[in-house]
């Protein structure tokens, strides 16, 4: 299998996010894995140029809630975007299917109600190993993704409403 960092990027392409503001929705289950995701997420968007006080960091129990704290913040703060950080490790039941199918479509229907991004970066990998190869392992860590494609989608919507 390829050990390619899924998580390089040219950083000379992404547009600079100062004043930019967003929030980060976080699952504590998996918390390993997702406060990991949350580092590489807050590191990059301030790699970018986006200051403490235009991060708001908030914990939700799990994944399956993320959804709907993803939708409090688009409703209580004033945000160019919403990173959603979870991690979802394989078991024996189907557990696993139900809240993965819950999340992608809770997050998929708020990027259709709310007129910002909420960027999917949940992991749903088969056993921790994975999941820690894509949180600062040798997979790069999905939060610099979910970061950078914020700070994307931001600068995008930012463009078009001129
Ligand atoms: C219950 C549960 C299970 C079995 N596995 C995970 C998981 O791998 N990752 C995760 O973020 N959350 C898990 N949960 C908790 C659910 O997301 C949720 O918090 C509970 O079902 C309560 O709604």
């Amino acid at each position: 299998m390829a050990t390619r960092d899924l998580s390089d990027y040219d950083s000379s392409r992404v547009p600079d996010a100062s004043g930019m503001r967003f929030g980060i929705v976080v699952a504590d289950w998996n918390s390993e894995v997702t406060h990991s995701l949350l580092d590489g997420a807050v590191k990059t968007l301030k790699r970018h140029g986006v200051t403490d006080d235009d991060i708001i960091v908030r914990h939700v129990p799990g994944t399956f809630e993320i959804t709907l704290g993803a939708q409090w913040m688009a409703e209580y703060e004033d945000l160019d975007g919403v990173l959603c950080l979870g991690c979802v490790i394989q078991g024996e039941t189907p557990h696993f299917t139900y809240i993965c199918q819950g999340v992608t479509q809770g997050i998929t229907q708020l990027n259709l109600d709310y007129n910002i991004p909420f960027i999917f970066g949940v992991l749903t990998t088969l056993n921790l190993e994975q999941a820690l190869e894509r949180a600062g392992g040798k997979h790069g860590n999905k939060g610099d993704e979910a970061a950078v494609t914020a700070i994307k989608m931001a600068a995008l919507q930012q463009m078009m409403e001129k």
